[in-house]
């Protein structure tokens, strides 16, 4: 009846207190009186999605019957965070629900606080796939992200005597109430086999794939919502389960035992995320989920195109599929492969479909990470795909050299096929030849993909190549994260336009120099320290002052992002402290925070140390407590929430030239804290948007950086001249921090000293000295919140909207297909 029909989908406060009531008898099997905090988080997502779901429906249907254009987001990885309070936030509810549960006598807070970190993704990748996935619904573009369901995501950290533990991450133990499983929607994988050659019924000449292995892809499918508006689109990620069939031909000669291995072998496919941003060499099963995920997508894909427009010749105009890195760019031979082998298509058509729908995006120059598969796995697991390969670069090379004119040095270094040692697939050179665009995801970074890494492929198809500048969704990092500051701005600017429109953060220029503002602004951020001092304390045990400088470095531990040269400013402070212990410093809270690859040694030694160097400073008597030094563990998407809105300071120190953009850089200056930085990635942006006398910059350029190598460098130098950089790396050295272990961080020093590949003794003095003038400009308040607020009235370029508007105009030729309320 119509009351039944209000307390799934009302918006009111009565509906939602009756739909949570319901939710959790009815699908938890519990009244108020025995329910569990986990019983109560479940009733509440499950009444949330209730009003996802009406607008899911809605949105499907108009997006089938206006035919509408659909991005295809693929993706090995999304970091969506946790979904109740943010899909609170984008169905406009949370004061309505906040006001409900009070009413119900449950403590709202702790009930966000008890969903788990779905943490299907490493870092900055997957969690702009996630922001990516939140601006596409709020632009209301028809959508559908496709990735991999892994039942173990990213590795918790926990810190055990110093050291980074991973334990595994049982995200799914307690359910999952987001996901709705589709056990009809389902595929069959191909592996390994042979290929044959054999005659159609007119005769033609066709390959036909024999393979070794079958295993099924089961959809899972996460609704996601947009902002104020009613577009819902799908995240759709893969399970791999054994196929029927091929447990069955098992158990039908009666090796049950061999049929069950079959399973769990099976579902080893989709059981872990490979916790590293770096390929590791040869890999299989990381191949295999690769194969896995793309292979269910375009598949699924191409049975939506039965189901809406109809043939196969439009694929082009219905799909544009967009490959978040090289990681999903066996797509390629895959889409060729189906059209040829399953769809009859000759090579021309189907070549002409697919270099029209992908599209690449880059994320690294750095060598060691692009990926690479040897022709002999590859060869084995994927045989018709190698063929594909090979054709598809035969096709390509007689183009170049028609070009070039038998340029054959140029032939070699764009071939896909490296044939200097074991010959590998190159699976970025894949990737830009089977798309029509490629971008880079950072002014300066693509302008780096121009003239160095694809510099060969631009000179051939300059057209090809994009930039768009990455960007974060407001509501995850600015509403969600910091519900204060939020209402601060919005009570200023006198609307909440800004939340889906972030340049209407402008608003605030107008009182930046008022003193009214200032001191809002100054109560907000002090009671966000407050908040995360709070939590630091209880997690580490480690007291932080929220008067001190909030100094903040907070991404994978990684020696391109130098988290060891904001350690030898911390012991460079300590050690002028022990000097005049009566010195007149800025207090500062250093916080770290950040996971390392399990098999990256150099990475697992800088927590080490980090951890090593707060402890003796923070039981340093004579410190009294002026700096502190803390590494929040387990730094993830939820954790993160926590540190953005009390950061002071964001450290932004890459090399210049290596960080493709970043995005917690943006993520802390929207949150009021400024940057210091090198010219790198977005920072470049960023210190254009806010205003250089807003930024704190130091360190050589990209250029000077490439100029010094060039030149040959020789860090010892400067190890040798400058005295007080050598007695921060002769304290280390010392056993100081390391009961008198004088060898413990000696891999850390003496590749400092010998080897440096990222320059941070080049960058030291520069960043001492530019830290010096962080720590005057803390002493007057009211031109740092000046500062402050500045920066977040002018991060709306930063905004994900803007960067999906980009893709939708430039790269997509996507149109918004709204959705009404
Ligand atoms: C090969 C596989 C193991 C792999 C898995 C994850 C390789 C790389 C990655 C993740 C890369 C990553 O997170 N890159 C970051 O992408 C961000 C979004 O564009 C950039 O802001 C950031 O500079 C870049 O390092």
């Amino acid at each position: 009846d119509v009351d039944r029909e209000r307390t799934r989908t009302g918006m009111s406060k009565t509906a939602l207190k009756q739909g949570f009531l319901d939710n959790l008898f009815y699908i938890q099997g519990r009244f108020r009186e025995v329910a569990t905090p986990h019983d109560l988080y479940m009733a509440a997502a499950y009444t949330t999605r209730d009003r996802i779901l009406e607008r899911w429906i809605k949105s499907a249907q108009r997006y089938k019957t206006n035919q509408s254009r659909t991005v295809c987001y693929l993706s090995a990885e999304f970091l969506p965070g946790p979904h109740l309070a943010n899909n609170l936030v984008n169905l406009g509810i949370v004061e309505t629900a906040t006001e409900a549960a009070h009413e119900l006598g449950l403590d709202f807070d702790a009930i966000i606080a008890e969903e788990a970190e779905p943490g299907l993704g490493n870092g900055g990748l997957g969690r702009l796939a996630a922001c990516f996935m939140d601006s596409l619904s709020t632009l209301q573009i028809p959508s559908i992200g496709y990735g991999i369901r892994y039942e173990f995501g990213i590795f918790d950290q926990t810190i055990e005597d110093g050291w980074q533990v991973e334990k595994s991450d049982n995200w799914l133990r307690n359910g999952n109430p987001w996901e709705i499983p589709r056990p009809k929607i389902r595929f069959p994988v191909l592996y390994g086999g042979y290929t044959e050659q054999y005659r159609d019924h007119d005769g033609r000449s066709r390959t036909r794939w024999v393979p070794a292995q079958i295993i099924d892809g089961v959809a899972y499918d996460t609704p996601i919502l947009g902002y104020g508006v009613g577009n819902v689109n799908l995240l759709r990620l893969w399970k791999a389960e054994a196929s029927e069939s091929f447990d069955f031909q098992a158990f039908n000669v009666g090796d049950y035992y061999g049929a069950v291995h079959a399973k769990i072998e099976a579902e080893t496919i989709s059981k872990v995320l490979y916790p590293n941003d770096e390929p590791e060499a040869g890999k299989e099963l990381r191949l295999k989920q690769q194969f896995f995920f793309v292979s269910c997508s375009i598949q699924d894909m191409i049975r939506l195109q039965f189901n809406t427009v109809g043939p196969l010749d439009s694929f082009a105009e219905k799909f544009v599929i967009q490959l978040n890195d090289t990681h999903p760019s066996l797509a390629i031979a895959e889409l060729m492969r189906l059209l040829m082998d399953e769809h009859d298509m000759d090579w021309d058509r189907a070549w002409d479909i697919t270099h029209r729908v992908f599209c690449y995006t880059n994320h690294t120059l750095l060598p060691e990470a692009l990926e690479t598969w040897s022709v002999s796995l590859f060869e084995r697991l994927l045989p018709r795909h190698l063929e594909i390969v090979y054709e598809i670069n035969r096709h390509f090379l007689d183009e170049v050299r028609v070009h070039f004119l038998g340029d054959e040095d140029r032939v070699r270094r764009m071939s896909l096929i490296a044939e200097d040692g074991e010959r590998r697939v190159r699976m970025a050179n894949l990737a830009v030849v089977g798309s029509r665009a490629v971008n880079g995801v950072a002014a300066l970074h693509s302008e780096l993909v121009k003239t160095t890494l694809f510099k060969d492929f631009h000179d051939f198809w300059p057209d090809r190549f994009h930039n768009v500048t990455n960007g974060v969704t407001p509501r995850r990092f600015m509403v969600v994260a910091n519900p204060r500051l939020s209402r601060l701005i919005s009570e200023t600017c006198g609307s909440d336009d800004w939340i889906r429109d972030l340049d209407r953060l402008r608003d605030l220029e107008a009182h930046a120099m008022d003193s009214g503002l200032h001191e809002r602004w100054h109560e907000v951020k002090i009671a966000a320290k407050r908040d995360l001092a709070a939590w630091l304390k209880h997690r580490t045990g480690v007291l932080l002052d929220p008067e001190a400088i909030f100094d903040v470095q907070a991404k994978r531990i990684h020696e391109y992002k130098r988290q060891h040269l904001n350690l030898l400013h911390i012991i460079r402070c300590y050690q002028r402290l022990k000097q005049s212990p009566n010195q007149d410093m800025v207090p500062r809270a250093f916080i770290f925070g950040g996971k390392a690859a399990p098999g990256y040694f150099m990475a697992k030694l800088i927590i080490k140390l980090i951890n090593a160097v707060a402890e003796v400073i923070n039981n340093d008597p004579q410190i009294n407590g002026f700096i502190r030094v803390v590494f929040m563990p387990d730094f993830n998407v939820k954790n993160g929430q926590h540190l953005y809105p009390a950061a002071n300071l964001s450290e932004q120190i890459s090399l210049a030239g290596k960080e493709a953009s970043g995005t917690g850089n943006m993520k802390f200056s929207m949150n009021g804290a400024l940057t210091i930085g090198t010219l790198d990635g977005a920072n470049v942006e960023i210190r254009e948007e806010v205003g250089k006398e807003n930024f704190f910059l130091f360190g050589m350029s990209a250029e000077e950086v490439s100029q010094r190598q060039r030149e040959g460098y020789h860090p010892w130098e400067h190890y040798a001249k400058d005295a007080e950089l050598k007695s921060d790396i002769d304290l280390i050295n010392s056993g100081l921090f390391s009961h008198g272990d004088t060898q413990l961080f000696r891999p850390l020093t003496d590749r400092l000293v010998n080897q440096d590949p990222f320059m941070v003794l080049a960058d030291y003095r520069a960043y001492i000295a530019c830290q010096d003038h962080v720590a005057e400009a803390y002493r007057d308040h009211r031109h740092w919140t000046r500062m402050s607020i500045l920066n977040v009235a002018r991060m709306g370029k930063f905004s994900s909207d803007r960067a999906i508007r980009e893709y939708a105009e430039h790269i997509w030729r996507t149109e918004p297909h709204p959705i009404d309320l």
